[in-house]
């Protein structure tokens, strides 16, 4: 035989699909391949709050699968009562384990539904979002192979204060032709907002919220993109939803108003669950978190969970991390650098970087902006980002469509 030189390379596979492909590729018989699929992929979960006897076992099951969970070193000295646990191991060896621990006792039958619905979730290739009328197919991991693109949504704020478009509307006109304006520019939904939610804001009444933004609804509802109603009171919810808006963006994630989940699940609106700490007027007050990716995926998987007891589908709720809603600045960076590992929520994330503060060091005037809001853009494509919120609706539909191209490709030969 002849001898040809050997070459060594990386190949990256993230997710079930492309490890398939690239055993294709090797000529791997296919009872090879779903055998050995599963064992390409490796994953590290977080499990928050496990009883110590729960870490304890939970380590010797993944520990004789072949994998490894790392618990506190209180645990075996029993020095405290409950731990979070990392988990690792391949696909293969987290099956087995959620076998084992499906007849543990110490709450671990539960533990391996968390588990088993994280990595499904990771698995997961496109979401259906549905408004009130409308649905749409948007693209759900960092390794999709969807043809699914992301939405893009335009910034329309009629408060008199409104940090950069300031005194732009003088009028009803005004605001809905730049409404229109954005729809020409490929903006699948607009985000009327009325109430300013920028730092240090006071609130504005029901009253002159509607007055601000019903008119502006109107002028939209048969422009051709879906209208959001960017509030936190619920009458204001129910009254733009009346008028033909399909989803509420809710800053509070639905804790501020009492009525707010009725609007929604009675209306069948999709809505936007966005984590803040504290309220816009001090939300800048107490920016340190001890967990910053804890704390801010703890708060929406309640919130989703508290949405779906109350009548909410699952496919209406999208989340939010909120960048610049009681964060410094490093603490946006990490949530965007990190936004891919809220995939295991199971819906769609929405990021709203644009323009916002956390840009300063790069850019510390507010109208050179454009150009990092656009990567922002892009690297939360890369991170399974599926809805953007922004100003500049033209240069964010180009670079989300690219993003998304390049992610949707297929590895086939
Ligand atoms: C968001 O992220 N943000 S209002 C300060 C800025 C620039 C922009 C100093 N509503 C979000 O846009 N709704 C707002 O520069 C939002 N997600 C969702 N769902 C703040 C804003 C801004 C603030």
């Amino acid at each position: 035989m002849e001898s040809r030189a050997q070459t060594i390379r990386l190949i990256e596979i993230a997710s079930l699909s492309e490890a398939r492909t690239e055993m294709e590729r090797v000529g791997v018989d296919p009872a090879g391949i779903k055998l050995m699929a599963p064992k390409e992929l490796y994953r590290n979960l977080k499990v928050t709050n496990l009883t110590a006897p729960a870490g304890n076992i939970i380590k010797q099951d993944m520990i004789a699968v072949g994998g490894e969970a790392a618990v506190s070193k209180g645990v075996v000295s029993a020095e405290v009562d409950h731990t979070d646990c990392i988990l690792s191991g391949t696909l293969k060896q987290f099956r087995r384990l959620i076998k084992k621990l499906s007849i543990q006792p110490y709450a671990l039958k539960e533990t391996a539904k968390l588990i088993e619905g994280a990595l499904n979730n990771l698995e997961v290739e496109s979401y259906t979002l549905k408004g009130v009328n409308r649905s749409w197919d948007l693209g759900a991991s960092s390794n999709v192979r969807a043809n699914t693109r992301a939405l893009v949504m335009g910034i329309l704020n009629v408060t008199p204060d409104s940090f950069s478009d300031g005194g732009r509307y003088r009028s009803v006109e005004d605001a809905v032709s730049f409404g229109l304006e954005m729809v020409a520019d490929g903006a699948d939904i607009i985000d009327v907002g009325g109430e300013s939610t920028r730092p240090g804001s006071e609130g504005v009444s029901v009253e002159e919220e509607l007055k601000r933004v019903l008119p502006v609804i109107e002028g939209l509802v048969d422009g051709g993109a879906a209208i959001s109603i960017d509030t936190t009171k619920a009458e204001v919810a129910r009254r733009a939803i009346k008028a033909g808006a399909e989803i509420v963006n809710d800053v509070s994630a639905i804790s501020m108003d009492e009525a707010m989940v009725e609007v929604v699940a009675d209306t069948g609106a999709a809505v936007v669950l966005m984590h803040m700490r504290g309220t816009p007027k001090d939300m800048q007050a107490e920016t340190d978190y001890e967990d910053l990716i804890g704390e801010v995926y703890g708060y929406l998987e309640e919130r989703i969970e508290f949405a779906l007891s109350k009548g909410i589908a699952r496919d209406k709720i999208i989340v939010d991390p909120g960048i610049g809603f009681g964060k410094s600045a490093e603490a946006s960076l990490e949530l965007i650098k990190r936004l891919g590992e809220f995939r295991t929520l199971g819906v769609p994330v929405m990021l709203g970087a644009s323009r916002k503060s956390f840009m300063g060091k790069v850019a510390p005037e507010t109208k050179t902006r454009l150009m990092p809001s656009v990567a922002t853009a892009v690297v939360g494509v890369m991170n399974g980002a599926s809805l953007f919120r922004v100003h500049d609706v033209a240069e964010t539909r180009l670079a989300v469509d690219m993003a998304n191209e390049i992610q949707n490709i297929r590895k086939i030969s």
